[in-house]
């Protein structure tokens, strides 16, 4: 009977790993630059059952209102981040969450509103990209994105960017920096573990 249980456990543990290193990353980190090289903080992209959840918590930047996106290219190569090339847009559409013609996959629904102190803590959602690399509007696809945040705030209607400016502070989105199971994986024992194996 022990030695049943044993190699019960043994069989689970394996379709967990089996399963792990096929699945869908449930998050990934990114960590920010700003264009003058200084540390942006960081961002946290969380896969939720039906969209993705935004968890920026970032600094050096200006005080104001600031676009955030995710742009097509994982670099961010200072002093203008150029590199990061036009917004995510697997599906072919213009700018702007407010635009009838709209939007790309990497437009995203708010503002930033950064402090005198140059930093900003939000949290948001959007069902506008995936964390599942197969997906077409996956953060993860053609080797990866850019989450980029502007000078200036997104009116949420202008193609191909929302007048916002210039680009201030870039992270890259790289699948190397994902782990997780799918939401609700557990490992026997009842731990999460990350799935870098
Ligand atoms: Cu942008
Ligand atoms: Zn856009």
């Amino acid at each position: 009977m022990k030695l049943a249980i044993g190699a019960w456990a043994a069989g689970m543990l394996l379709l967990g790993c089996l399963a792990g290193a096929q699945s869908t990353p449930n998050r990934v980190t990114v960590q920010m630059e700003t264009a003058d090289g200084r540390d942006g903080g960081k961002a946290t992209l969380i896969s939720e059952k039906n969209d993705v959840k935004v968890d920026v918590d970032l600094k050096n930047l200006n005080p104001g209102v600031h676009a955030i996106h995710v742009h097509q290219f994982p670099r961010c190569d200072t002093p203008d981040f150029k590199t990061a090339g036009p917004l995510l847009n697997p599906g072919g559409k213009q700018h702007g969450i407010d635009n009838p013609q709209g939007h790309h996959a990497g437009d995203m629904p708010v503002n930033l509103n950064v402090g005198d102190d140059g930093m900003v803590k939000k949290t948001f959602t959007t069902k506008d990209i995936s964390l599942d690399p197969k997906a077409p509007n996956s953060v993860f696809a053609n080797g990866g994105t850019s989450l980029m945040i502007h000078d200036a705030a997104d009116d949420m209607k202008t193609d191909p960017s929302g007048n916002a400016g210039g680009r201030e502070s870039c992270g890259i989105i790289n699948i190397k920096n994902a782990q997780g199971k799918p939401p609700g994986f557990r490992m026997p024992g009842g731990k999460a573990t990350p799935s870098n194996h």
